[in-house]
Parts: C-alpha cells; structure tokens; sequence
C-alpha cells in the first residue's frame, strides 16, 4: 500500500496546490492529512473547501480542537484568523474528524502522539531548539499502541524512525509552514531550514516500509506577502525562508524607518 502522508497544511492552499499537482504523477493507494489543517493567516476557507472535497483520510489537529473550543478571545492569533474565515460548514467538517485513526491493523495516524495531539512524538526540547529524542521516551511517548507504523506530524519536521522493536514512525513535515516558534513549555524554534513544501510517500508492503520524503518549491513569495498584509511578521518570515523570526530580529525590523 503506498500511503501519501501530508501533514500542518495550516491553510496554505498554494503549497496544498503544489503537493497536489505533484501528487497527481504518484497515484498514492491513499492520501491522508494528519491534521492543523487550517490555523493562520493564510487560506483557511478555500483549504478547507478544497479538502472537504477530497477522498483523503483526515484526522484533526491541536489547532483545528483549539479553533472549535475555545472562545476568539481566548484563541491564539493564528487560530483566530483561520477562524474569522471559516462558515458553519468547515466549522462541522472539522468537529467530525477523529483525533487516531487507523488505516488498518498495523498502521495508526495522530497528530501529535497517539494519546496527545499536543505531545511531542519524536523531537525534545533543547534549550531553544528542538532535536531527536531517544528511542526509550518515543517508545513511552507511544503508550500501549499495538501498530508497526505510526504516521504523525505536529512538530513540522520531516523524520522517519524505526525503534529497536521494529516499529516505523514517519512524520512527513508541514505542507504549508516550514518554520514557527511555541512557548511550550517554554520558547522554543522549530525550523527545516527550508521554504519548500514537504510531504512524503510511505510504501508499505509485507516486511517493509519504504519511506520517500518530498520537498516541493512553490510560490512561498506570494504566500509569505499574504502573511506580511495580515500583519504576521513571524508567518512572513518562516514562509519565505523556513526559518523563525527570533525575537530579536523581530524588534529589528520594527525599529527600521
Ligand atoms: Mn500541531
């Protein structure tokens, strides 16, 4: 079964557009979204429309829990503008999706970890960077789940990991954010070093897993001016770059005449 694994779309529909067309010449058995499918300044409305459409396997994400629960005031900014956009019907489409799934017996999606759509699953905190973690926390991170091959995303960083029990995990990176900053639990970056748009192909045949990770260019110019309009430095920045804008550089900018 080859498996086309997209994830942290984050309402970038010219990337989506991208990982799309280059589907197309793949012809993947599935297309699954692991979900912060829609969070940020960008296209929420026509991202969801699109994938509404689609016959993907979508579960949802932190952002797309947080968007449905919490009151606009209490929102982050970028879940606040996703949701300014949004209409009843993504709103619904949103609330139906699952936080696991399973493809099949021995294949589970979630965004985060299996138990927590917040957890990191593969990365650790490291002062203000993120790196590998060892295998014993992602085999706790893991819990009880009785599957050979976990497909997750949340910390935007493509990575394919196989545990000494021969479990295979692959997180195929964010189709539309390369780069962002969180203070949990305290700041930290998260950067590929890369504007592109990522996804990957995972074949999965008895035995084996073959794990293809893609790197897509799109027009990151005109998505990185989107974010500067709507006022989104830190968007503007890690679109065009696949980097996070520092606080530092941040105030830099400000100061400049
Ligand atoms: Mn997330």
């Amino acid at each position: 079964m080859r498996i086309a694994v997209l994830a942290d779309i984050h309402g970038n529909l010219r990337a989506l557009e991208a990982v799309r067309a280059d589907l197309r010449d793949r012809s993947p058995d599935v297309v699954v979204n692991l979900g912060d499918t829609v969070s940020g300044p960008l296209q929420a409305a026509a991202t969801a429309d699109l994938l509404m459409s689609q016959p993907f396997v979508h579960i949802r994400g932190n952002h797309d829990r947080q968007l449905l629960n919490r009151p606009l005031a209490a929102m982050g900014p970028s879940d606040r503008a996703a949701r300014e956009h949004l209409t009843s019907r993504h709103l619904e489409w949103l609330a139906r999706l699952p936080a696991t799934h399973r493809l099949d017996d021995e294949i589970l999606l979630c965004h985060g970890s299996p138990g927590d759509d917040l957890e990191y699953l593969l990365e650790e905190v490291d002062g203000d960077r993120v790196r590998l973690a060892a295998a014993e926390p992602i085999r706790t991170h893991l819990g009880t789940v009785n599957a050979s091959l976990v497909l997750c995303g949340h910390t935007h960083i493509p990575r394919s990991v196989r545990l000494p029990d021969g479990v295979c995990i692959v997180n195929p990176g964010s189709v539309g954010l390369p780069a962002y900053d969180d203070t949990r639990p305290w700041l930290h970056y998260v950067e590929t070093g890369s504007p592109q748009a990522r996804y990957a192909v995972v074949d999965r045949s008895p035995g084996t897993v073959r794990v293809e990770f893609i790197a897509l260019d799109y027009d990151w110019e005109s998505a990185s001016r989107e974010a500067a309009q709507a006022n989104r430095p830190d968007w503007a920045h890690a679109l065009a770059t696949g980097y996070a804008l520092r606080a530092s550089q941040a105030s830099a900018a400000e100061a400049r005449p």
